[in-house]
């Protein structure tokens, strides 16, 4: 039939020709029979890799085991490293049984055995997680390799340069592979991709024509030799052209000219390989046309059998939505004494993990050690364990892109945003691939990890971006769980839930209460989706999370008289307890919620219309309910805007009052009458903190003054100036010690000490009062109108009325 094979003009052994040339033809003739059958008015949308098949020449380098993280135009390179044929038709037609159940678009490839990753839609997307699989092999000691692909316009995208970067900073053994074809949809890119632009190092990106698909195959036998031998990533910048319309919804020929469609056919690998084999007597024209035919043939049959395959079952909607909720049998004894604070809490479930959990890895800006987390929270875990507790470069979609291919690779990231107002440039991998990955892959992949965050204000100085809460915007996110423990106990026992579950957790930390000590219940891993009932009571359900909690414990503290209201922290937003809280408000006939996060949209309006659309709950209410919460605005860097957005303790106090003495009856009698409408609980009136300037005086108190990031206590370590000693501003008067570091303590004024009301060896709080100074002149304290919220100069009793001095202490200062 066909001479002996000439090995000169190829690398590979006849049969691997003959089986490569099967896989690209199988590629092209799987596009055009899905190109017919959208003609045909079958299926709903398809993307070709036309034109891209010779990269279907580097999966010949790669393993099993090796990983890819192929795109959409990456058809001839999935059938090359196992998918079929019959995959490719029940992903045309969405059918139950297609990797994706019928949830994703043709093209977006997904194989667990074969360790093809989902792709996603958003470009760029897939490139962290690449690198997130590559890390995981890399921890295991394995000398795998992640193959990563993308066109030349998706080089564009901020991942991308994320990605390469870590994957540079790591050496991880990924081989970066874009596919350019000068195009993305109808715009060129030949003078605007990152190559041109000069802004990659172009010496280490192999540069080679996809039209020859002998050329590819070297450039992926040099690049994953490379990265297996643990030198780095690799780079193949791959020219090819792109024969079909963008997708089944483009018409090229609207903005490409026909000669240029015309001259790219030259370019085909697929008929240059073809000849090659011809001219090497591997094959005839004829024995290359039946093998054509023959494929077309199977191509006919396979479409034919998918399209009669089941569809997808309406009420699997929201299958593999969620793994299954459990809760761990048991947690490690933590030693957290009578009282502790959530932060010494959250860094023993920490050690405790790292001790018991080889496959957990922390990850976040600074929590290495020595400074282990801004917040301290992942303090001696990376002297534990370097490899596994590690400082991550200042980019958060590389935290949380990375943690979705780690998890899914097979490990526990349990990783640091330093703040949730700085998550949003990894939101993202948070909507695009950490919520969806399990669904979209009708379970075949998932990512339980951790993201964890502190979050709230309620700390002066915080601005706009140290003082979110963020909750209202995880919740509405289908796939990932959002929790908010507001004590020790409760953040040790939902980490420690999350750290065993199946999904993404989010885990908000209210800042507020991170240093605050707090009695220890019991510990044990919480469930999530329970609320924790704090107090018991017959008059009003009053639900709350987060810093919210100690807000209302310390409103119906001072309230006179027996306030009988049962307060539930929700703790667990997403699943949330509809059970504890419909039982609660049929049993008071009142329901109050208070939050933190914005009025709109938020978690407060959601279980208020739940229980509203909820006939037994909506018959059992006395009166409306009521939500106190934060407006829709921003929270300024002066506290006077903070104290005006937050919640407050005399807003609560108020609503609460307002709701014992409204019923139903009169509140409906009250909205018919032609009375101005009220929008919500806190109008704008309510909502400013008046200013009260301080007294005029010739003798102040020097405080302890807002130490840091929601530290509420210090250590006396030196007192520098003794009574009656005569001091100037600026003057160190004292020195403390806090979890962080040591503070000098100044004056502010010119002035003689009075008598020093603490000793060294003290423990004293944010806000306590040292030492008496007189002032000589008997200057008013123009400061103190100014700046009316520092708390060095405030008292519960003179500057702040709204406040009050509990919810100052303790501010922020960013790092
Ligand atoms: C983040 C994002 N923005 C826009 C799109 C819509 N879109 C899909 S493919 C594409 C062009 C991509 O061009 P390129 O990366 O060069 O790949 P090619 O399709 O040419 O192979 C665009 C704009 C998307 N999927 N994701």
């Amino acid at each position: 039939m066909s001479k002996p094979a000439s090995k000169a003009t190829s690398q590979f052994e006849p049969a691997t020709r003959l089986a490569l040339l099967r896989s690209l033809w199988r590629s092209r003739l799987g596009d055009l029979r899905e190109q017919s059958l959208i003609r045909q008015g079958k299926g709903w949308f398809h993307i070709s890799g036309m034109g891209h098949e010779a990269l279907a020449a580097v999966a010949l380098s790669l393993e099993p085991e090796d990983y890819a993280f192929p795109y959409y135009r990456d058809r001839a390179f999935c059938l090359q490293r196992g998918l079929t044929d019959r995959d490719m038709a029940l992903a045309f037609y969405a059918k139950r049984e297609s990797s994706s159940g019928g949830r994703q678009l043709t093209g977006h490839f997904s194989d667990r055995k074969l360790n093809i990753w989902s792709h996603p839609s958003p470009v760029g997307a897939h490139l962290l997680p690449a690198c997130g699989a590559a890390w995981g092999m890399q921890l295991d000691g394995k000398d795998g390799v992640v193959y990563a692909s993308l066109g030349e316009a998706s080089a564009r995208q901020g991942d991308f340069f994320e990605a390469v970067c870590f994957a540079k900073e790591r050496k991880l053994p990924v081989v970066f592979v874009v596919e350019d074809n000068r195009i993305a949809i109808s715009t060129s890119t030949a003078e605007t991709n990152p190559i041109a632009l000069g802004v990659l190092n172009s010496e280490e990106w192999q540069r080679v024509d996809g039209s020859d698909v002998e050329a590819v195959a070297a450039a992926g036998k040099v690049a994953v030799a490379h990265a297996r031998a643990g030198q780095g990533p690799a780079f193949i910048w791959c020219d090819v052209e792109r024969f079909s319309n963008h997708s089944s919804a483009d018409d090229q020929r609207m903005y490409r000219a026909a000669d240029e469609l015309e001259a790219m056919h030259a370019r085909d690998p697929i008929a240059i390989f073809q000849q090659a084999m011809i001219k090497d007597g591997l094959l005839t024209e004829a024995s290359a046309k039946a093998l054509e035919e023959e494929i077309r043939e199977e191509m006919r049959a396979a479409y034919k059998a998918a399209g009669a395959d089941v569809d997808p079952l309406a009420e699997e909607c929201d299958l593999h939505l969620h793994g299954a909720l459990s809760t761990p049998d048991a947690m490690p004894k933590l030693e957290l004494g009578e009282s502790c604070r959530i932060l010494d809490a959250v860094n023993q479930t920490f050690h405790s993990a790292m001790d018991t959990m080889p496959e957990v890895v922390f990850f976040g800006e600074d929590i290495a050690d020595p400074k282990g987390g801004v917040f301290n929270l992942t303090k001696g875990l990376s002297k534990k364990d370097p490899l596994r507790a590690v400082n991550s470069p200042l980019a958060e979609s590389t935290i949380m892109g990375v943690s979705v291919g780690l998890a899914s690779y097979g490990k526990r990231p349990c990783f640091e945003i330093q703040f949730v107002d700085f998550i949003y440039p990894g939101w993202n991998q948070l909507v695009s691939n950490m919520a969806t990955l399990r669904w979209r892959s009708f379970g075949q992949w998932k990512c339980p990890l951790v993201i964890y965050a502190p979050c709230g204000g309620y700390l002066p100085g915080g601005a706009l971006w140290h003082s979110q809460s963020g909750e209202g915007s995880f919740a509405r996110v289908p796939g990932i769980r959002v929790v908010v423990p507001s004590t020790p106990a409760d953040a040790a026992g939902l980490f420690w839930t999350a750290l065993h579950g199946e999904d993404p957790t989010i885990i908000l930390l209210p800042k507020h209460l991170m240093w605050a000590e707090q009695r220890v219940q019991q510990v044990a891993a919480v469930p999530l989706g329970v609320a924790r009932t704090v107090r018991e009571g017959l008059l009003v359900t009053l639900v709350t999370w987060g810093n919210c909690v100690e807000l209302v414990d310390e409103v119906l503290e001072t309230m006179e008289g027996d306030v009988d209201v049962e307060v539930i922290d929700l703790r667990s937003i997403q699943p949330w307890d509809r059970e504890a809280i419909a039982d609660s408000v049929q049993k008071t006939g009142r329901l109050m919620i208070v939050q933190e996060d914005n009025i709109s949209g938020s978690v407060g309006q959601m279980i208020v219309a739940e229980m509203c659309s909820d006939e037994d709950v909506l018959r059992s209410l006395k009166s409306p309910p009521v939500i106190v919460s934060k407006a829709d605005v921003h929270v300024g860097f002066n506290p006077i805007y903070e104290y005006a957005a937050l919640p407050d303790r005399e807003r609560v106090a108020a609503a609460l009052e307002r709701l014992l003495a409204s019923t139903l009856q009169t509140t409906l009698e009250q909205a018919r009458a032609p009375a101005p409408m009220r929008a919500s609980v806190t109008d704008s009136s309510d909502m400013i903190a008046s200013e009260e300037s301080a007294p005029f005086s010739s003798s102040k108190m020097i405080t302890v003054p807002i130490l840091g990031e929601g530290i509420r206590v210090a250590r006396v370590v030196s007192i520098l100036k003794q009574s009656g000693d005569a001091v100037l501003a600026d003057d160190a008067l004292c020195e403390v010690e806090t979890d962080k570091a040591v503070f000098p303590i100044e004056s502010d004024e010119d002035g003689v000490l009075g008598d020093w009301l603490i000793s060294e060896g003290d423990e004293v709080e944010v806000g306590q009062d040292l030492v008496p100074l007189q002032m000589q002149g008997g200057e008013p304290d123009s400061d103190a109108v100014s700046r009316p919220a520092v708390a060095a100069e405030a008292s519960e009793s003179e500057a702040q009325p709204e406040a009050g001095l509990k919810r100052q202490q303790g501010g922020l200062l960013p790092e």
